[in-house]
């Protein structure tokens, strides 16, 4: 194991904490599969863990976790290509976590936007776990010593303490173990807003349904959503400047851009100047064409629930392959003495 030189490897997890929706679909699984085609080795992760850092119902969670493996191989892909895990089952991930829960410091933890915004106003009742899940995430993406991890814009802090930590360790066991994991944040739709409110993100736990459009929305459920889509007044620009100011407008537009693999001034081209009235109808139409095949798939899947199962244990031990001896090597670093199989 090369401690100076890294290979490259991608890492990235989505919460099965159920409503998989359009965000997740763009801002990750989809660039899951980009990755995918561009043939560096790839870890997709189901994380159960980070999930019970807020109230899951286990049986919920079972479902959850198994559906999004699904949503995963719906939106294509391939268990043989990418290594498809949950958390849960390697366990390298927790081990790792504890080590860098003893690196990184109360402030740092303290300053993250998604600690604040989730735990809210009631920081004494929430979980230990949910200040904590940085580290596990970095522990998450560093146990493969993975170099590249696509997520949406909402991560983009949690990469930069991923980095933080690492630096940390490096510095204080004067190693070079640990990459400086680079967050990939492209294309159009890294952070999709809510249907209803275009100042806040498209989001699993949003209350109201008719925020998002979920991975399991029917093809009617889909098209009345963006009929209802909060819009303004006026008709669409013909260039992106003419969206500054226009939270929802934006939105509609980058997901169309989105979802047609254009940019937003390429679509704006073509549709400048048209009233939301015929623009909606054109979006239902092409997230349907997009959404549909993956939600049918995704049943399918889910009625073979064994096979899923399969795909994960194998995925786990495919992982553990590269887990075991990092975690084996850190705890060398660290002074741990043991076995030499750990
Ligand atoms: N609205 C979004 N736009 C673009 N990307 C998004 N992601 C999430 N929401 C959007 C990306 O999806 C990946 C998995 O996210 P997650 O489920 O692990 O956690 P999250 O970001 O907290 O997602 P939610 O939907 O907001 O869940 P809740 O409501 O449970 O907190 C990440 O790459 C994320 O960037």
């Amino acid at each position: 194991m090369s401690e100076t030189s890294f290979t490259p490897r991608v890492f990235s997890g989505i919460q099965p904490s159920g409503n998989l929706h359009l965000g997740n679909y763009l801002g990750a699984l989809k660039r899951f599969v980009d990755w995918q085609a561009r043939d560096v080795e790839s870890i997709y992760c189901m994380v159960d863990l980070h999930a019970i850092t807020v109230w899951q119902d286990p049986s919920d969670l079972k479902k959850a976790t198994r559906e999004l493996c699904a949503g995963f191989i719906a939106a294509g892909l391939d268990p043989e290509k990418s290594i498809l895990i949950n958390q849960s089952q390697v366990p390298e991930h927790a081990q790792l976590a504890w080590i860098f829960n003893c690196v990184a410091r109360m402030g740092w933890m303290q300053r993250m936007t998604q600690w604040k915004d989730k735990a809210g106003k009631n920081q004494q009742n929430a979980s230990l776990g949910l200040l904590a899940y940085p580290a596990l995430m970095a522990a998450d993406i560093l146990v493969y010593h993975a170099t590249h991890v696509p997520v949406g814009e909402d991560q983009k802090q949690h990469l930069e303490l991923t980095r933080d930590i690492a630096i940390k360790f490096n510095h204080d066991y004067g190693v070079n173990f640990f990459p400086e994991t680079e967050p990939v944040i492209e294309g159009a739709a890294t952070r999709v807003m809510s249907l209803r409110d275009g100042a806040k993100k498209m989001s699993k736990s949003d209350p109201s349904d008719a925020s998002r459009i979920n991975l399991t929305d029917d093809a009617d459920t889909i098209a009345k959503k963006i009929r209802k889509a909060k819009t303004d007044p006026e008709g669409l620009p013909s260039d992106a400047k003419g969206l500054e100011d226009r939270p929802e407008a934006r939105n509609l537009v980058n997901i169309y851009a989105a979802l047609s693999e254009q940019s937003v001034d390429q679509v704006l081209a073509d549709v400048g100047g048209r009233q939301f009235s015929e623009f909606k109808p054109m979006l239902a139409d092409l997230a349907v064409a997009k959404m549909a095949p993956i939600t049918t798939e995704m049943a399918r899947l889910m009625e073979n629930q064994d096979e899923i199962d399969k795909i994960l244990a194998r995925g786990a031990e495919r992982a553990r392959e590269i887990t075991a001896p990092i975690l084996r090597r850190t705890y060398e670093i660290v002074g741990m003495v043991g076995p030499s199989e750990i």
